[in-house]
């Protein structure tokens, strides 16, 4: 067997082991990934303040170097554990068990994984999630689900941030929810500005949703 196969079956087989131990304690996963800069840290910041006295969320979130995305996650007040890969360019299933270790896992309903900035690598690792959310800001152009296609089939939800810059940036609405629709057929499409706020009451309801449907899967064992 090649290694890169050997590499990716393995972390297939960790992914296994986490989604075991989440669904045991009826959490919610949530695998964030997006191209760098894309507005993951500053609408997760957002998310986490909005969610306060709805649900208790952790977080786990990767770059290949600085503390920076940990510190601003951790203004929320929620529970944050920064990874940092050094050289890797995306996060892996061991990386997730080590981590979720550090947080107190049994006190929290929803955990929220940044994953490294990157279009490419994380596609191919499954962390245990129950949901990937997909990225795209309005600043990056609107065929980029079309340019990487991994990535956006995989997404159960798919973000268009920064609208508060779709004017600016001439962003063609029609054409990026068409590119959409096509890499990402399953995707539940929400479309937010972190900046103004615009959005982001559907995206809260959907994630209390969908940790009401994790916590019923996890009652019925
Ligand atoms: N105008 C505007 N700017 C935003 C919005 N969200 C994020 N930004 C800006 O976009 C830049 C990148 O935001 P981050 O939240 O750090 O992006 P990221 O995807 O977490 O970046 P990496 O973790 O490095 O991949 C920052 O300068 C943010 O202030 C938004 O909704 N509107
Ligand atoms: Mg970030």
């Amino acid at each position: 067997m090649p290694v890169g196969q050997a590499i990716l079956d393995q972390n297939d087989r960790l992914a296994e082991r986490n989604r075991g131990y989440f669904r045991a304690r009826g959490l919610l996963v949530l695998n964030v990934v997006s191209s760098p800069g894309s507005g993951k840290t500053t609408f997760l910041r957002d998310t986490l303040l909005r969610l306060k006295g709805q649900l208790r969320p952790g977080v786990i979130v990767g770059d290949l170097a600085t503390e920076n995305d940990g510190l601003r996650l951790r203004e929320s007040g929620a529970p944050v554990v920064q990874i940092t890969t050094g050289t890797v360019c995306h996060l892996e299933a061991e990386m997730i068990g080590r981590a979720v270790g550090k947080l107190p896992a049994d006190q929290l309903d929803l955990l929220i994984i940044e994953n490294v900035g990157n279009l490419v690598c994380p596609a191919s690792y499954d962390l245990g999630e129950d949901l990937r959310v997909v990225l795209l800001s309005v600043t990056e152009g609107e065929d980029k689900p079309l340019k990487y296609p991994p990535m956006f089939q995989s997404a159960d939800a798919a973000v268009i941030s920064k609208m508060d810059l779709a004017g600016p940036c001439a962003f063609d609405r029609r054409l990026a929810l068409e590119n959409l629709g096509q890499a990402a057929p399953r995707a539940r499409i929400f479309e937010v500005s972190a900046r103004t706020g615009i959005g982001m009451e559907g995206w809260i309801d959907y994630l209390v949703q969908q940790q009401r449907a994790a916590r019923n899967r996890s009652l019925l064992g």
